[in-house]
């Protein structure tokens, strides 16, 4: 392990920013062309001390990942599937319900195909993701009036997110059960994952297990670091890609 002070985990969290860049460039080959310079905004626009914590918990590339790293806070994480998940909705609902697996694949499924886009510039094109719109959730549920934001838990007992109601509501919001054509796997947070198509990949909490209605937005593991909990992709984090119209 590393004895750089600044790394706070196994992970790699507060490597230096020289090094970040250099691994970025051997182990993302193209990948890394594309992000490099987006991260070099970003820090121009002073994402700085953020990205000083960052590589958002990299640990390694996924085998046949197409491009996709693999990342997570949790030193190890149980693998779980049709006999033991569960996802929680609960909060302030007026019906807090609990599903299984086949709860969740027999209900209608939204498609969305979006490039993968990773604050620390690492993106995957054309993504197809299917699963339950986290709409049909809290329909489901009933969200009680004093509901205003979304709080997002997982069984690798670590990682959280948050969304606003009105986020969470969007059709392009949803908890995932696959990618490119197929069942979402361990590594990428499978049975179920949290996929939020419009923000950061980091919005997507892998291993969901918890979708808890609250008053307000609280700020999830990285958000807690300096992130942004408004995660908007080209529009967040010190970033303004966005066409001005
Ligand atoms: N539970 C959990 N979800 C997580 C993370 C994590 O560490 N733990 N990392 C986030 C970050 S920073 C990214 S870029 C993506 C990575 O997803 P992947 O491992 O499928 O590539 O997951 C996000 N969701
Ligand atoms: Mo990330």
């Amino acid at each position: 392990m590393s004895t750089d002070t600044r790394t706070q985990d196994p992970d790699g969290h507060g490597a230096p920013v020289g090094r970040r860049l250099l691994l970025g460039t051997v182990a993302a080959g193209a990948a890394a062309l594309v992000a490099a310079p987006v991260l070099r905004r970003g820090l121009e626009a002073g994402l700085g001390a953020a990205a000083d914590r960052d590589p958002t918990g990299l640990t390694g590339l996924l085998p046949n990942g197409g491009g996709f790293r693999y990342y997570s806070v949790a030193a190890s994480v149980p693998e779980r599937g049709p006999a033991d998940y569960r996802l929680r909705v609960d909060g302030l609902v007026e019906r807090p319900m609990t599903y299984d697996l086949a709860a969740l694949r027999g209900m209608p499924q939204t498609r969305v195909v979006r490039d993968v886009q990773c604050v620390t510039g690492w993106r995957v094109p054309g993504t197809s993701f299917e699963g339950v719109p986290v709409m049909r959730l809290l329909d489901a549920a009933g969200v009680r009036p004093e509901g205003r934001a979304i709080r997002f838990t997982c069984f690798d007992g670590t990682y959280t997110e948050s969304l606003t109601l009105p986020q969470a509501r969007r059709d392009d919001v949803m908890v995932a059960l696959s990618m490119q054509d197929r069942p979402l796997e361990h590594g990428h947070g499978g049975p179920a994952r949290l996929y939020v198509a419009p923000m950061y990949f980091y919005k997507s909490a892998k291993w969901l297990s918890g979708i808890t209605v609250t008053r307000e937005a609280e700020p999830g593991y990285w958000e807690e670091l300096g992130y942004d909990v408004d995660a908007w992709v080209g529009r967040s984090n010190g970033r303004d890609d966005a066409p001005t119209v």
